[in-house]
């Protein structure tokens, strides 16, 4: 990794609290070991652990290894402690539920911080509040920060060494998570790769890594009453990046992103960053291989949709055609990278899938179903009294007489007000498990990427599948891709949000910036994959669904797959893209499937989308936003208003 001025900065600080404390550090202020050697690990990182010892006072330090018994060991001791126990249905499988306080990643917390505001967010209008991304001045950090002295008083303190993507392939990179929560490392150890290897690796390589602290915020004596053994600080929350020193500081919260500190604070918010300064992408998609069966070619696309709008179940579909074989590679973030001929190459830097449990059934996905049958861990789902876990979408399922209790502790009864399982719950079950993992998963190179498909929730106006005309007609695509809002963040109702390139809560610096990076790939040799948007939640009048999605979801796959092979006939311009021609999907079997209406381009409705768009864009960007992209916009415009009827749709 390359290193930037301010690493050498934290370094020397590193050094200093290293020097005055030598004797201290030996002992590490009298803080017992309690596993592992700290003279093993390598220098930087004992000075980068000394340094957050002594600030946040843990009553003992743990350096983890990654192996099967530190698992036993740590389940043991929160199994003892009521924090989590066995559904004894399974295998090895796990329930969790939080403090009902602590339930969702928390974007009003969640800042960027760099000495320069517009490096991290773009120059928005006068007046406007700025979406895309939130920076925060490193002197109001600095107080933050302080919420760190004594936090871990009377806690033990982890120390995870970690590889986001295979160890030692080129695209990955490592990272050292401190924390003082036992549940995060037992989903570290899922969602990373956590190994002592990482170890020899960092002293045989550059040895960078990304530094990733991350507290509850609940120091002992507790000051606030804990619920459900999930001690957190919600008042005090802070998921702070600071880029430029490639650092976290995660405090108060528990939950997901906010915690895994691997997955969205480093692999996409600090690696996109990195990705900026190296030249690759770090993406929020999904990576999926189809081999046509009768011709055996193998395809793979990469797919950004904002959270919750259907990743983890397109990444493992169950094609409903037999033409495919599906392979799933990634089901959430992508590492890619142009090789010397121009290929773009993905890898998933994950180890596991964090996925949306309501929702997920053997019907929907089947092969995230049989991923986390064993050796997983369930968060705020509901129970049965047999020892299983329950959820919206698994009633017919489960034996209809059996009692539930609810993710918050309540008898629950079938077709009662309120929901059994938290919309955000979620299952962390190891990648290697899924039925259908790419043999190639791991593959340090990574696969290569023929195609972009960006999408959302969009219950009106937008067709089932459209083509970008051009790599910047495709990047203005990503740039205005909205959805409704779903229980993945804060967020109440069903309000239509923007989220460009489905990062708009990922964003690691200036959106505007970060559009020129895309536009910035457009030369040679690369060969830049074809850009798709795709709506698989289009409602009718009647606010059904007009398209059947999650299975059959690969006969819209099939038309982007020839499209990227170059079939010419199937489809026809149009003032927003290539759209399919009629009859160009393969819809046999589907029963009704209403195509004029699901491809209808309402007149009304993109003329207001087009200007919506061209407003958000330029409030929220301002000066930042590339020419190219105005320019995209404006003849996007001029389409929409010129070659669109009024009675190409209602
Ligand atoms: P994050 O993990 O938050 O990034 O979410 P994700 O993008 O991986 O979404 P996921 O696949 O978990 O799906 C979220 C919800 O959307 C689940 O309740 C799914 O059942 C539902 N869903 C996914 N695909 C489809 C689809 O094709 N049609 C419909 N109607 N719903 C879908
Ligand atoms: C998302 O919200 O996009 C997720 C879940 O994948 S979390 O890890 O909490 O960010
Ligand atoms: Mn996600």
């Amino acid at each position: 990794m390359s290193k930037t001025r301010h690493q050498e900065e934290i370094e020397e600080e590193e050094n200093l609290f290293y020097e005055v404390h030598e004797v201290v550090v030996r002992k590490l202020g009298h803080v017992p070991i309690a596993k592992g050697d700290f003279h093993y690990l390598p220098k930087k990182v004992q000075r980068y652990v000394a340094k957050w010892v002594q600030i946040c006072k843990p009553r003992a330090i743990y350096i983890c290894d990654g192996s099967q018994d530190e698992a036993t060991e740590v389940i043991h001791k929160l199994e003892e402690r009521g924090m989590l126990h066995k559904l004894k249905k399974y295998q090895d499988n796990y329930i969790v539920r939080t403090d009902p306080a602590d339930v969702a990643r928390v974007e009003s917390k969640t800042w960027m911080c760099t000495e320069q505001k517009y490096d991290t967010v773009p120059h928005v209008q006068p007046g406007v509040v700025g979406i895309l991304g939130k920076w925060i001045s490193p002197d109001e950090a600095a107080e933050h920060l302080e919420n760190y002295d004594g936090c871990m008083a009377g806690r033990m303190l982890y120390v995870i060494p970690f590889s986001m993507g295979p160890i030692g392939s080129p695209l990955s990179k490592i990272g050292v998570e401190l924390t003082d929560s036992n549940y995060v490392l037992l989903c570290m150890r899922v969602m990373a790769r956590v190994s002592n290897d990482v170890w020899h690796f960092l002293r045989e390589g550059d040895g960078e890594f990304v530094r990733c602290l991350h507290s509850m915020g609940c120091p002992r004596p507790v000051q606030r009453k804990t619920i459900n053994h999930w001690p957190c600080n919600p008042e005090k929350v802070f998921i702070g990046h600071f880029p430029d020193k490639r650092e976290i500081c995660s405090f108060g919260s528990g939950y997901g992103g906010n915690s895994i500190l691997g997955k969205k604070c480093f692999a996409l918010r600090i690696a996109g960053c990195i990705a900026r300064d190296e030249g690759w992408l770090a993406e929020h998609m999904l990576i999926m291989g189809l081999t046509n069966e009768k011709t055996g070619k193998e395809t793979f696309l990469a797919a950004a949709f904002p959270s919750a709008c259907g990743k983890t179940n397109m990444a493992m579909l169950t094609p409903s055609i037999p033409d495919y074989t599906v392979r799933c590679v990634g089901d959430d973030i992508a590492w890619m990278r142009f090789d010397k001929d121009g290929v773009l190459h993905g890898i998933n830097p994950e180890a596991g899938f964090f996925g949306v449990c309501p929702g997920t059934n053997m019907k929907t996905n089947p092969n995230a179903m049989l991923t986390c049958m064993k050796n997983s861990i369930f968060t705020n789902v509901a129970e049965t009294a047999d020892g299983g876990f329950f959820w919206e979408g698994l009633e017919d399922e489960t034996d209809p007489h059996v009692t539930i209790t609810d993710w918050l502790g309540n008898n629950w009864r079938r077709g009662q007000p309120g929901k059994a399982a938290h919309p955000n719950s979620r299952f962390t079950c190891p990648a290697g498990q899924c039925p259908i993992i790419h043999p190639k998963w791991e593959d340090k190179k990574g696969v290569p990427i023929s195609a972009f498909i960006f999408g959302g929730r969009r219950p009106t106006g937008v067709p089932l599948v459209y083509e970008a005309f051009s790599w910047r007609h495709g990047v203005m695509i990503g740039a205005t891709v909205k959805s409704e809002a779903t229980a993945a963040a804060e967020f109440a109702g069903k309000s239509i949000m923007h989220d460009p390139m489905a990062m708009r809560p990922f964003l690691g610096y200036n959106f505007g910036k970060y559009l020129d990076h895309w536009l910035s790939l457009e030369k040679p040799p690369h060969k830049l994959p074809k850009i798709f948007h795709v709506n698989w939640f289009r409602v009718d009048e009647e606010g059904q669904f007009m398209w059947p999605g999650f299975g059959d979801n690969v006969r819209v796959l099939d038309w982007i797959i020839r499209r990227c092979e170059g079939d010419d006939s199937i489809a026809i311009k149009s003032p927003i893209g290539y759209l399919p021609k009629k009859g160009s999907i393969n819809m046999d079997g589907l029963g009704k499937i209403n195509w004029e209406e699901l491809f209808s381009l309402p007149k009304h409705y993109w003329t207001s989308d087009i200007e919506e768009n061209i407003r958000f864009l330029d409030l929220q960007v301002g000066e930042d936003l590339p020419q190219a992209i105005r320019d995209e916009l404006a003849v996007q415009k001029k389409r929409i208003e010129e070659e669109l009827f009024a009675d190409d749709g209602k």
